[in-house]
């Protein structure tokens, strides 16, 4: 089975390097070349399941309807994220180690990290902080993958809790940060590197959260995907997932923040990216409240009258936050109408609603916002930030309705 699966690895890297031939107009030709030349993925097939935004590196998302069928997202949907080229890793050889400030660092094989330490399950949300960055794109250019609302998905995930290899590990007292480091090396900065980031050791410590951080084998009761990070990643339910490194090869135990590119460069709040004002700023960790409407999709021509709307919320990345409440106006933000949930409230995780507003000749948007259990709320905008992180602006719709 392991075999099977490096040789699906392989499969993708050939089919990527074909699809690369065609260069930058593949993603325009992708509908028509679907059973020409599909960049396989074990799965989604590019420009029917995902929308391909581009594949050096692969990054893709699902259109927004296939979001609302059901709470866990199946992997076909999912939304692929890479910065760099999808590793092929042999499970019998790829570890993960452990080490900087621990009394004895580790080396564990797939097997060796499921022999020896419980199974756990969680169902979270994984969301890109870039998504809905088209929105923030439209008011002035920002570079980076044109991410609509489908960078984000729910999902089960299996793995150990980071906590437990940690314990084993014993962590020092000066220990603050712990770094992952993903195998996907590449250039970036002039140098080259993995995919890199860090969280507070306190979030993978936290008892309450049952776990704080995991070490992820598998996704929706299969083993990870390439491209989702086989043979393991770290999922950090509550937080952007550009935390949840992915093809988790080192862990280190630190007393500071990992200095990783995409920790110190990327994933911040600036209005210029100078190189003073990016050491300046704080690194993002936890999402914020947001919302999408996933049907009907923009421009639908409409009948004045009743219409049915679907939808996702994401309550902030805080523990035990859940959504409370999503709210809909077709008259530009004067009268709210409640939609109705349709999934269950669970931390870190998105709530699924739907709703049925009344639209007229005169209503050319459709407005959505959503609060959550603690009173957080989505601004009316999300003024623009250089990088285009963090968009959870009131949702807009524009729709056409028959006089
Ligand atoms: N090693 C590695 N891990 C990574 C990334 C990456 O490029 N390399 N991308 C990150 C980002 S920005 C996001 S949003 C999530 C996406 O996870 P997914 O592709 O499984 O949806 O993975 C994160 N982990
Ligand atoms: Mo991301």
């Amino acid at each position: 089975m392991d075999h099977r699966r490096s040789e699906q690895a392989g499969m993708t890297r050939r089919q990527l390097l074909q699809a690369a031939g065609v260069g930058g107009v593949y993603f325009w030709l992708a509908p028509h070349l679907l059973s020409a030349a599909p960049v396989d993925l074990g799965g989604p097939s590019p420009g029917k399941d995902l929308i391909v935004h581009n594949t050096k590196p692969w990054n893709g998302e699902p259109e927004l309807p296939n979001l609302v069928n059901s709470w866990i997202t199946p992997h076909k949907y999912f939304y692929v994220r890479t910065n760099g080229p999808i590793p092929k890793l042999d499970p019998k050889e790829f570890t993960l180690t452990v080490e900087g400030l621990v009394n004895k660092p580790l080396t564990l094989t797939l097997a060796e990290l499921q022999e020896k330490y419980p199974q756990v399950s969680t169902v979270a949300t994984m969301t890109c902080a870039g998504n809905r960055r088209d929105e923030l794109n439209q008011m002035k250019a920002i570079s980076g993958v044109q991410w609509r609302g489908g960078a984000i998905g729910n999902a089960e995930w299996s793995g150990v809790d980071m906590a437990k290899v940690l314990e084993t590990a014993g962590i020092k007292p000066e220990a603050k940060h712990l770094w992952f480091e993903g195998a996907d090396v590449h250039e970036k900065g002039g140098k080259q590197t993995g995919f890199g980031a860090s969280i507070p050791l306190e979030r993978a410590m936290d008892r309450r959260l049952k776990p704080g951080a995991m070490i992820a084998t598998q996704m929706n009761g299969e083993a990870l995907k390439p491209e989702h990070g086989y043979p393991m990643r770290a999922m950090i339910p509550g937080y952007i997932g550009a935390r949840s490194v992915k093809w988790l090869g080192k862990i280190v135990v630190s007393d500071r923040p990992s200095e990783n590119y995409y920790m110190s460069h990327s994933y911040k709040l600036v209005q210029e990216a100078t190189a003073e004002e990016l050491k300046q700023a704080d690194p993002l960790y936890e999402y914020r409240v947001n919302n999408a409407i996933c049907t009907p999709s923009p421009d639908t021509k409409v009948p004045a009258g009743k219409l049915a709307v679907q939808g996702y919320a994401l309550p902030t990345g805080e523990p035990g936050t859940t959504i409370a409440r999503v709210e809909l106006s077709t008259d530009g933000g004067q009268t709210w109408t409640d939609a109705q949930m349709t999934s269950p409230a669970k931390p870190f995780c998105w709530r699924l609603w739907k709703a049925e507003v009344t639209v007229t000749p005169q209503t050319k948007l459709i407005l959505a916002r959503a609060t959550d259990s603690r009173g957080n709320t989505q601004p009316k905008d999300l003024p623009w930030n250089a990088k285009g992180y963090m968009n959870n602006g009131w949702y807009r719709t524009p729709v056409q309705v028959a006089g």
